[in-house]
């Protein structure tokens, strides 16, 4: 039990912190954000755009591991870190690693925002990558999901489909067929679609959590649905994100029915799918903050995840207390930039310096 709480203990231990002098100047220094680069829906790329795109994952891929990259223990049933494995590798682990103290809490959003961050400044510092970022806009597809173009075959622009039943669901098409990924042991990317994610055999961690597991995939992620939630629970940002990462939501869903890793929660972003479907969500949780002054800077839930047990998640779907403020640092593992969650509650802030298309 401890290693489990562990994690959770320093998480509520950091979450009373205070920034330090040279952190305020340097969230002084952020450069003003006067011309903010545009995030476009995956299928608005060039051909050029989205084989630039795959290339810079690829570069991350052979790029080698980052000693900065600190872990002491990995969680419960996770692997330890790979010393020999790559770059893009540790992006994968640097989520593994903090992944308990991530999900069905308050930082949720900030986090992921932040990762998504950090990976958009290795592709285009380490990798040169000019071209724009992107994100999954899963609602277009919610008629007719498996004949979306997003699962492209192409092997120069395409993400790939699923991969086939005889070949243990590992994919045989698109540009990332071939792609080697270390965690948690080394594997080829796999995906094995299902319409009702939900059912027993998908979601075994945890799976009590689920209310619904007939629920399928295609009614939950509708153009309606995802506009009743930006639209709605106004200045309420428990109410929102709790909406937005329901047991049956918006993020596990394209999760879950895509499957192979993106079906490993912890392990997901293995998959490049992983940065388009959570560019979608931030996106999303944009699209709220714009859709009413009082959403901007609305910020709340607990800092320990109720996840444990189903009583606990009933009563704090967004985390148990002590509660996330504005100052709760962002976990990191010592990897890429310390940030609060003040530094990215604003797209325009600063410290980031974009919109969405
Ligand atoms: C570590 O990663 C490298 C590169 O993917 C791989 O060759 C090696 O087998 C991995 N080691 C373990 C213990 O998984
Ligand atoms: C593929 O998905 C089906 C349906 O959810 C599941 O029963 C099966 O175990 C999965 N297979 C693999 C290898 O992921
Ligand atoms: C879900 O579907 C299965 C198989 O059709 C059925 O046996 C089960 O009762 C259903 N569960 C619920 C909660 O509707
Ligand atoms: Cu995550």
């Amino acid at each position: 039990m401890l290693p489990r709480l562990l994690p959770l203990l320093v998480l509520a231990l950091n979450a009373l912190a205070i920034p330090t002098a040279s952190e305020k100047l340097d969230s002084r220094a952020n450069a003003a954000c006067t011309n903010p680069t545009v995030r476009k829906e995956w299928r608005s790329f060039t051909d050029q755009q989205k084989q630039d795109w795959i290339a810079g994952i690829k570069c991350l891929g052979s790029l080698p591991h980052d000693p900065s990259l600190f872990s002491v223990l990995p969680p419960p049933g996770q692997p330890f870190l790979n010393k020999s494995s790559t770059f893009y590798d540790d992006l994968v682990y640097l989520h593994i690693d903090v992944y308990p103290v991530i999900h069905f809490v308050g930082i949720f959003l900030p986090w992921h925002r932040w990762f998504l961050d950090l990976f958009e400044k290795n592709m285009r510092g380490k990798c040169g990558y000019t071209g724009p970022m992107g994100y999954w806009d899963w609602s277009l597809d919610a008629d007719d999901i498996t004949g979306s173009s997003i699962f492209d075959s192409n092997p120069v622009t395409g993400l790939g489909s699923f991969g086939p039943q005889s070949n243990g669901f590992h994919l045989t098409d698109g540009a990332f067929s071939d792609f080697i990924l270390a965690y948690p042991k080394p594997h080829t990317l796999s995906r094995n679609f299902s319409d009702t994610p939900f059912a027993l055999g998908r979601l075994q961690p945890t799976p009590w959590i689920v209310d619904e597991p007939n629920t399928s995939a295609k009614t939950v992620i509708t153009p309606e649905r995802v506009n009743k939630l930006v639209t709605g629970h106004t200045g309420d940002f428990v109410k929102f994100y709790t909406n937005l990462d329901s047991p049956e939501g918006f993020h596990t869903t394209p999760h879950l029915m895509v499957g192979g890793d993106m079906s490993d929660a912890a392990q997901s972003v293995n998959d490049p799918l992983f940065w388009l479907h959570h560019g979608q969500l931030d996106r999303m949780w944009w699209m709220w903050q714009n859709n009413h002054p009082s959403n901007k800077n609305a910020f709340g839930g607990g800092t320990i995840p109720g996840v444990l047990t189903k009583l606990t998640f009933d009563l704090f779907p967004a985390g148990m207390p002590p509660l996330a403020h504005k100052l709760t640092p962002l976990p990191n593992d010592n990897f890429g930039e310390h940030k609060r969650v003040r530094d990215l509650m604003d797209t325009e802030g600063g410290f980031l310096c974009y919109v969405y298309e």
